[in-house]
């Protein structure tokens, strides 16, 4: 295939160092990988003073740049993961909320993607591990068959996937176009509505079960687990959550060994710290706070795991590293793993206020680090206002790649942020919650959350307070970062002004 990185970036650079002979040229070329882990909230990495210890994590820091203001583009997977790989707010269009695994896919062939301007721009391009982000045209998906489009129509070479959650069927892996080790006379058959197969289900087979779930939950069991939609067949094809954590790793430093120089990005995803929080046998008990807990140690194993597999290949120095996560903490979400009783003094909320699916900080604001030792100086911490977003237009702007900015229209390049070069960010960003409810927050602290619904707790997550009324709310974050004094009354300006400049973004 055609890689006109090489020119392209010694064009954009001019007289750059390393633009005369080709070892020199690649090694010129960092490889981008994305670690876009699950749930994981600004509190529970190390660096940002959490408990449970994450030393890989935090040598990412300590070696890199940490952000205190990044945003993952809305409090849940689906709309976060669109905008990330799109550049275009989820909330733009309908049906972008949390998927099950049989939707059609949400970004059809012809969408402008990150991982396109990559391909684009030369980057051998990989998505390993959670997609969520559906397959198809518009029927059901048969899983039996070739599953697509999928990744590999927009943008990337090499896909292995779990195909929505680990709590979602089918619970089996995807690569490429097809179910791994799946047995041709043992078709899989997947149903969100109605019960298809024998496998027992939670809610007959209680007993079944290696952990309880709280809520939902309870359809049909693999694995020791019941899961939220119905599964038949693919018995041979079925993952043991226990391994997940490896897998994924085994696939990418495989994937490190295929490129033999070629730069590459990779979308890697752990279903880490998503529940149900089965870990590997190595991982149980290892913490006192729990499967929760437990499974923060084996995500950290894992960026140890990748970091160790790039150095002995000696690409770390030339590799940009990206560790963040795609919505705010929750712990019981569905399954009794005593998150919330055996947290202790561990507080993955850090002082924000809400959750995972909600409108206030903890739901969107996420810890985020990059290392990139060739470039970016160590230990460095940066307070600019960033987006998950702007990757796909930060980076273009890196490589001398162009992109269609209509298509990806909220995409802002801020690529001196990115290398810790410059201290101010965006102006404004849009946080998503559940239920449609948008929050606009402004770089000087103040944010407007627009009236939602009267729902004050997410109904199915009841520690997480969702931050929605039916009136108006301004806070302003930076004195008040718990969002606790409702600015409303005081400053009706101030609030005019952002709920003006809030329906301006919408009607771009
Ligand atoms: C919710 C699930 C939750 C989780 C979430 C998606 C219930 C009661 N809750 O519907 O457990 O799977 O969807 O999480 O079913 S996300 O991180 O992928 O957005
Ligand atoms: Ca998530």
């Amino acid at each position: 295939m055609n890689r006109p990185i090489l020119l392209t970036l010694c064009a954009a650079a001019g007289a750059m160092n390393g633009c005369n002979g080709v070892a020199e040229k690649q090694s010129a070329i960092p490889n981008v990988i994305i670690i876009y882990s699950d749930d994981v909230g600004y509190g529970d990495v190390g660096v940002y003073d959490g408990k449970i210890p994450t030393p890989n994590i935090d040598r990412l820091a300590q070696n890199g740049l940490m952000f205190t203001n990044a945003y993952a583009p809305a409090a849940t997977c689906t709309p976060s993961r669109f905008s990330l790989l799109t550049g275009e707010y989820a909330w733009r269009a309908p049906g972008r909320n949390v998927a099950n695994a049989d939707l059609p896919a949400l970004i059809q062939p012809g969408k402008e993607t990150w991982p396109a301007v990559m391909q684009r721009a030369g980057y051998a391009t990989s998505v390993i591990g959670k997609w969520h982000l559906g397959f198809g045209e518009g029927n059901v998906t048969d899983w039996n068959g070739k599953i697509n489009p999928g990744p590999l129509e927009i943008g990337f070479e090499y896909a292995w996937l779990i195909p929505a959650t680990n709590d979602r069927v089918p619970t089996v892996y995807v690569e490429d176009h097809y179910v791994v080790n799946l047995d041709p006379n043992d078709p899989i058959e997947v149903n969100f509505q109605q019960r298809v197969g024998d496998r027992p289900t939670g809610y007959d087979n209680p007993e079944l079960l290696k952990m309880m779930y709280t809520v939902g939950h309870n359809q049909t069991i693999t694995n020791g687990i019941s899961r939220i939609g119905y599964m038949k067949g693919g018995e041979a094809a079925l993952w043991r959550d226990e391994d997940i954590a490896d897998v994924l790793v085994e696939k990418a430093v495989d994937y490190f060994d295929r490129q033999n120089g070629t730069p590459f990005f990779m979308y890697f995803n752990p279903v880490d710290i998503h529940v149900p929080r089965i870990v590997h046998e190595r991982f149980q008990g290892i913490t006192p706070f729990g499967p929760r807990g437990d499974m923060m140690v084996q995500l950290d194993w894992t960026v140890g795991a990748l970091v160790q597999a790039l150095e002995e290949r000696n690409l770390l120095e030339n590799t940009i590293i990206i560790f963040t996560s795609d919505n705010g903490p929750v712990l019981d979400d569905g399954y009794a793993d005593f998150a919330a009783e055996k947290l202790g003094d561990h507080n993955p909320f850090a002082h924000f206020r809400g959750g995972k699916y909600s409108a206030l900080e903890a739901g969107s604001r996420v810890p985020m680090i990059i290392q990139w030792p060739a470039k970016i100086e160590k230990g460095k911490v940066s307070e600019a206002l960033f987006c998950h977003l702007d990757f796909l237009a930060s980076f273009a702007a890196f490589l001398g790649q162009d992109f269609d900015r209509e298509q990806a229209m909220d995409s802002q390049d801020h690529w001196e942020n990115l290398i810790g070069a410059k201290e101010t960010g965006r102006q404004s960003v849009v946080q998503q919650a559940i239920m449609g409810v948008l929050a606009y927050l402004r770089d000087d602290g103040y944010k407007y959350i627009a009236p939602g619904p009267s729902t004050r707790f997410v109904p199915w997550a009841m520690e997480i307070e969702t931050g929605f009324r039916t009136e108006d709310q301004l806070y302003n974050i930076i004195e008040d970062p718990s969002e606790i004094v409702d600015l409303v009354e005081q400053n009706p300006e101030i609030l005019l002004e952002l709920k003006d400049e809030l329906q301006k973004v919408i009607n771009q």
